[in-house]
């Protein structure tokens, strides 16, 4: 197992063995921030008891381990305590509503609550004893109704709250009205649908501001707000998103028609991300978003190394107020506390077939910034192309094209026998106007057999005057990539097998035919975070 260890993560959250899936119930509590996960302590694969892992943190970087929060030990929860929202009611009480797959594997909804609203860690969870507060409804399928979101008010102060599930092929959102969080009215009509897209997992809604950057609290409504649906689609196993308007009075989510956003056409991720959850950080009046990364490697290798999957970095999640049509998702803050020695790199020539050394000395845990220009010259002569390039499809980075591809070898060794690009590629469309892509290629970032080596990525919108940029989170084996201040994230896990400890490099590359091009990159080594174990005598 230790010859396995080096694929641990040093500042992504991660129980210390075991499976692990989506982000549950997250807030902010008395000075800290609880972060509850889909947990399976009997092994390194999903099962059918999966409990509610729990761990705290002051900065959401460093953690302390508690002991499993919820256990599966009643028949509505039998066969899993799954996936969850809290809300925090005004006078600060804590509720927490859950999907129990019951002793029959029925989907219902439960209550929970802290046993000590005055312990500040939430160490012990009470199940409500008139649990399940809700049953599938009529008409919507026993196994087909899960993951309640986090509640928010109406202006006669009743709570909302929405629960995914599917009319055959129809993706659906249902809501339920509630005072006591004990009894519930289904509301007539649905919340949200998209044809053709299947179950709906865990749904989210919040809004966010037109105006500030600063997070709303998930019951803010107005002329000032624009409200967010995602929904995690079981069917292709990743996290869509629209943004729309809330029509309070007709309990409605009414999209906005952007071209690439129909319904539900967003993704927060172009790569491995799913399941994710946002919460209001009232502390530091910020949205904040979670996501589950998996493994891209084999279920064999996982039960081998004894463990699976890494939480994102938290994200704040903004409006692009520039382009008002998508969000903008960007590491907390509190990730720059574990930067330690930096290396800059000023207007680097990276000519068009080369690579060019980043001498930073080791590279397995880094927080990396770059810009890059292609020069005038290769702009302007370049011909226009009605090609559409498609980062997963459209050959990776060994494709030369001529404006790209071009960026950084992450997780590289010296004789780049193992790499992974993260890259920007750009064609001048039909129309005369640049278009790009932004990509993280995993087919050569590994020597093992057994792990998915796909190309992710989608296309970026790029700004008048807008130079390329990225922000890169370097951490063993996750790569987290964030172009044009977040606009368009690229999540790869890979599993290199030389490009390891004091064997990994960083690169920057040109592909491009034409282009030469400009880079300005700042790289920090980074810190590992403290993610400290449970001690049983410890006192809360
Ligand atoms: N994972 C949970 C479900 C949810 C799914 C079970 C999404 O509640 O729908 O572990 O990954």
């Amino acid at each position: 197992n230790s010859m396995l260890s080096w694929q641990r993560t040093a500042f992504h959250f991660q129980p210390e063995r075991n499976w692990m899936n989506d982000p549950n119930g997250p807030m902010y509590y008395k000075g800290w921030y609880h972060f509850f996960y889909q947990y399976n302590p009997c092994g390194a694969i999903w099962g059918n008891m999966i409990v509610w892992g729990h761990a705290v943190s002051r900065d959401m970087i460093h953690w302390l381990h508690l002991p499993l929060a919820m256990v599966a030990d009643q028949w509505y929860d039998k066969h899993g305590v799954w996936t969850g929202s809290a809300t925090i009611l005004p006078d600060g009480q804590v509720i927490m509503l859950y999907t129990g797959s019951t002793n029959e594997s029925v989907q219902v909804q439960n209550l929970a609550y802290p046993a000590d609203p005055s312990d500040p860690l939430l160490v012990e969870w009470v199940k409500y004893p008139g649990n399940p507060v809700l049953f599938p409804p009529p008409g919507i399928g026993a196994k087909d109704f899960r993951d309640p979101t986090t509640a928010w008010l109406t202006s006669e102060g009743k709570w909302r709250i929405t629960i995914g599930s599917k009319h055959n092929k129809t993706g659906i959102a249902l809501v339920y009205e509630t005072q006591d969080f004990k009894t519930f009215d289904l509301i007539d009509g649905l919340f949200h649908a998209v044809p053709g897209t299947g179950m709906w997992e865990c749904v989210d809604f919040y809004p966010v501001s037109r105006k500030v950057d600063n997070g709303l609290d998930t019951s803010i409504t107005g002329v000032d707000v624009k409200h967010v649906v995602k929904v995690s689609l079981d069917d292709d196993r990743h996290d869509y998103y629209a943004l729309g308007s809330y029509d309070e009075k007709n309990v409605k989510f009414i999209p906005d028609n952007f071209k690439n956003d129909v319904g539900i056409g967003l993704r927060y991720d172009y790569g491995i991300f799913y399941a994710s959850k946002t919460f209001y950080d009232h502390n530091k009046g910020r949205r904040v978003l979670w996501g589950w990364i998996g493994e891209l490697d084999s279920e064999y290798a996982d039960i081998a190394k004894g463990w699976a999957s890494v939480q994102s970095i938290p994200r704040t999640v903004t409006l692009d107020k520039k382009t008002g049509s998508n969000l903008l998702q960007w590491p907390i803050e509190e990730v720059k506390s574990l930067r330690l020695r930096s290396d800059e790199f000023k207007n680097l020539t990276v000519q068009a077939g080369s690579t060019v050394s980043l001498d930073i000395g080791t590279a397995t845990q880094l927080d990396i910034e770059a810009e890059f220009e292609i020069d005038k010259e290769a702009l302007q002569n370049t011909s226009q192309s009605n090609v559409e390039y498609k980062c997963s499809t459209s050959g990776g980075a060994s494709q030369r094209g001529a404006l790209g591809p071009f960026g950084l070898l992450v997780l590289a060794d010296d004789d780049l026998s193992e790499y992974t690009p993260v890259y920007f590629y750009v064609v001048k469309g039909s129309d005369g106007l640049l278009k790009a892509s932004f990509c993280s290629d995993q087919s050569r970032s590994s020597f093992a057999n057994d792990v998915n080596k796909q190309i992710f990525g989608s296309i970026v919108p790029v700004l008048k005057n807008e130079k390329l940029s990225v922000r890169i989170l370097v951490d063993h084996s996750i790569v987290e990539s964030f172009a044009q201040g977040g606009r368009t994230s690229v999540t790869s896990r890979v599993y290199p097998t030389r490009a390891i400890y004091g064997a990994a490099r960083l690169f920057l590359f040109n592909n491009a035919t034409e282009a030469v091009v400009t880079a300005s990159v700042n790289v920090w080594q980074m810190n590992s975070a403290f993610i400290h174990p449970f001690q049983s005598d410890q006192k809360s």
